[in-house]
């Protein structure tokens, strides 16, 4: 073996077995970690280097990986599995499942990556899988599958739909027909909902007119089907709306498959918004009834996570994105989020938390005026609050 093999496994080993801490980010809400959970450096040597010496005599890397991302995210018997978005440095993206014993360090590939059923020849990129537990008894990942648009003459026109998979060990995958949405010309962050609603499967649906413009499409979409293995959705009604000047203005998304809660399903989804600098993306927290999950019952004002330090800079800068948060039985919830389409975190919170926090954070009075009248009257409470203090 080449000497370079035994120093990049040494630096691979130390990086799987590095612990990981809460770093000294505040606000009450979730607690940041220091480190990364996915990297690049988190790809197995031997998923890059030739270790043949007579066919790689300069330990070359022959194929790299560029970043390892977006990751769909799942509890099962107590071990916490991230299907991660890897992309090489050929573009293509595919998706790896790494395990752990913790939700926050020791994520560790699988020694192959998921070879998904070639079904359809046309699709050119895969991404962002969702997980979904449901109550069927399957495992589902829905992704984006991605293929050239050859209706237009231009070279980069492509066309986004939802691939669906399952499984029942994250190991053999079925492959579904891809999601068929009649109203809505491409997909992508589509999410299927755990539960049956009115005996039918439901999913999360992110109705746009082209690839990259949402365009007409007002929001996250909600629809359902008879039959999950020729998914088709006749109608879309809008979940979480776009609004002018606030952080889903350009587009959202559905992101980490809904929680149940005593209170609500709460969604935790990703809103952008345009800029001087290009498109801007947060993540943020909205919850549903119980009955009828498409109904919007409470929407804190603002985002819950937006890309902070070194986490701004990427291969597409100033984005937080989520598409997989684990709750384990202790109600702690992992909210695993990629910055700037790069490297993947954690943020780490509670149920009861993200309840206070959805329920009793302000909502966005829209306009600037009100957002400062909201903000007067929350000070006079607090100095209120500090004179009383201040007596005792
Ligand atoms: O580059 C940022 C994100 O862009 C897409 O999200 P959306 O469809 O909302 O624009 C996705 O491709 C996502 O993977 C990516 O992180």
């Amino acid at each position: 073996m080449h000497p370079q093999y035994y120093i990049l496994q040494e630096k691979y080993q130390q990086l799987i077995h590095k612990k990981n801490e809460v770093s000294s980010f505040y606000n009450g809400i979730f607690n940041r970690y220091v480190n990364p959970v996915l990297t690049r450096d988190h790809i197995p040597v031997f998923w890059k280097y030739d270790l043949n010496e007579n066919t790689n005599p300069y330990f070359m890397e022959r194929l790299g990986v560029n970043a390892v991302f977006n990751s769909g995210a799942i509890e099962l018997d107590g071990k916490y599995y991230l299907v991660a978005r890897i992309e090489g440095n050929d573009r293509k993206s595919f998706f790896g499942v790494a395990c752990s014993n913790s939700p926050t360090e020791g994520f560790e590939f699988w020694d192959y990556p998921m070879l998904l059923p070639d079904t359809n020849k046309e699709e050119t990129n895969v991404y962002d899988m969702r997980l979904t537990k449901h109550e069927d008894g399957y495992i589902y990942g829905v992704f984006c599958s991605e293929s050239k648009d050859t209706n237009s003459n231009d070279l980069s026109a492509a066309k986004a739909e939802a691939g669906i998979v399952r499984t029942k060990d994250l190991k053999n995958w079925e492959r579904l027909k891809n999601l068929k949405t009649l109203h809505s010309p491409q997909q992508r962050n589509v999410v299927l909902h755990p539960e049956f609603v009115n005996g039918k499967y439901a999913f999360y649906t992110r109705p746009m007119d082209d690839f990259i413009n949402t365009g007409s499409g007002g929001g996250i979409g909600f629809g359902t089907c008879e039959d999950i293995t020729n998914a088709v959705i006749q109608e879309e009604i809008i979940t979480s709306e776009r609004k002018y000047h606030t952080i889903t203005e350009a587009k959202n998304g559905a992101g980490a498959v809904p929680i149940k809660t005593e209170k609500g399903w709460l969604h935790i989804a990703h809103g952008v918004r345009n800029t001087a600098a290009g498109l801007r993306y947060v993540i943020y927290v909205f919850a549903t009834d119980l009955k009828e999950p498409s109904k919007v019952i409470a929407e804190p004002s603002g985002f819950l996570i937006a890309p902070l330090g070194s986490e701004r800079l990427g291969d597409v800068s100033n984005v937080a994105f989520t598409n997989g948060a684990i709750v384990n039985e202790n109600g702690e919830v992992y909210i695993y989020y990629a910055s700037s389409d790069t490297r993947l975190h954690v943020a780490a919170t509670t149920i009861d938390k993200l309840l206070d926090y959805t329920f009793n954070t302000p909502k966005d009075p829209l306009r600037s005026v009100e957002c400062v009248q909201q903000r007067c009257d929350f000070i006079t409470k607090n100095i209120e609050i500090i004179k009383e203090k201040r007596k005792n």
